[in-house]
């Protein structure tokens, strides 16, 4: 290759990697007109540096089937950030540490429990899950709240 189109690939590539990097906190939000927890978890990822593309959509239904969140890890909204989905009331330290598991489609978690990120009423708190789906259509959990 002549060194001037060497270059020109390298610093492709390079700024390739850049984009990249920047990209990684960027996250998609889909989520109902009229879904006031979706609004806080929003608030609560941007607060934690998150940068958020939100997406008021009329069918949840049909967003969570195009993005592959199957129902039974069901919850209000669906993010997508570098492919992977997040559905529902995730931490936002949970969505950072999804990017180290490219193995896994997504996270989840299913429902709406209390005291989840954006589910905040008072001192409630339900323990919840954090799980994650496998390639293979596995669930594992990734996280247990409230931490020991
Ligand atoms: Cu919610």
């Amino acid at each position: 290759m002549p060194a001037k189109l060497r270059l020109v690939a390298l610093s492709a590539l390079l700024l390739g990697g850049f984009a990249q990097a920047a990209d990684s906190l960027t996250i998609d939000v889909h989520r109902d007109a009229n879904c006031g927890c979706c609004k806080d978890w929003i608030k609560h990822m941007e607060s934690n540096g998150f940068e958020v593309n939100d997406h008021v959509e009329t069918n949840m239904a049909t967003v969570k089937q195009e993005l592959g969140v199957p129902p039974r890890l069901g919850s209000c909204h669906t993010a997508v950030i570098n492919g992977q989905f997040i559905e529902g009331h995730v931490p936002a330290d949970q969505v950072i540490a999804l990017q180290a598991r490219p193995d896994l489609l997504g996270l989840a978690v299913p429902g709406m429990p209390m005291g989840s990120p954006g589910m905040e009423y008072g001192d409630r708190q339900d323990p919840y899950q954090v799980v994650g789906l496998t390639k293979k259509g596995e669930i594992e959990v990734v996280a247990e709240y409230p931490g020991n």
